[in-house]
């Protein structure tokens, strides 16, 4: 382990990074991962929307269009892949929960969020993690539009957990008074997930 640290770390800094910004047990990759259950999803822009419910003031559905019309906002940021993968820089548009909770209202109550993505993917975080100014509901990447495999027209990016919370094919958030472990936390995978704890499995 330690050898294979201070290789991965030797790689951080020959491509001019400082290694502090790799957690532990990750290694950095130049490409972008592609990683997921199931198949990438047939999304018709003409009737899809995406819905803020639960513990909220004033439930929403949105158009894409709608969606594109609130504020964007762009983040340089780096993910971490539990399968150990990390990728510096990534630079997401699309829309800060701010956005969506000013319209929303979320109660009081409102303490976790659900993703709901399609073909019935979950993936749960606090809210606190959606407020994160690094976090995102968001459709670009790198300047272009999402690739399709990478979740387009819509996914989350929560840059502080490992990339498994980051729903792609996103289509409501779910706001809960109590937590509701999504799909991969089902199936053991670390509740909380921080990379930078390395809260990789539950067990
Ligand atoms: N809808 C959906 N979103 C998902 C997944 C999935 O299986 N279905 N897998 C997650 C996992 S395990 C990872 S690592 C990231 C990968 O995102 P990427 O393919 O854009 O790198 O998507 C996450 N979002
Ligand atoms: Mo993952």
């Amino acid at each position: 382990m330690p050898l294979f640290r201070s290789k991965a770390e030797e790689q951080v800094r020959q491509a001019g990074y400082d290694p502090a910004r790799l957690p532990p047990g990750q290694y950095l990759t130049d490409k972008w991962p592609v990683l997921h259950a199931g198949e990438v999803p047939e999304t018709d822009l003409a009737t899809w929307d995406f819905r803020v419910f639960g513990e909220v003031e004033e439930p929403l559905t949105l158009t894409y269009d709608e969606l594109l019309a609130l504020p964007a906002t762009e983040v340089t940021t780096d993910i971490h892949c539990v399968t150990r993968w990390s990728r510096f820089d990534t630079r997401f548009k699309g829309v800060h929960w701010r956005e969506l909770a000013r319209l929303c209202r979320p109660k009081p109550s409102a303490r976790f969020v659900i993703a709901h993505a399609e073909a019935g993917f979950t993936a749960n975080v606090p809210l606190a993690a959606l407020e994160d100014e690094n976090a995102l509901v968001c459709y670009g990447a790198d300047g272009e539009p999402l690739a399709p495999e990478h979740g387009w027209p819509l996914r989350l990016v929560v840059p502080s957990r490992y990339f498994w919370k980051s729903a792609k094919w996103l289509r409501g958030l779910e706001l809960s008074a109590t937590d509701k472990p999504g799909f991969w936390e089902r199936y053991g995978y670390h509740n909380d997930a921080d990379p930078w704890r390395e809260e990789r499995y539950a067990f």
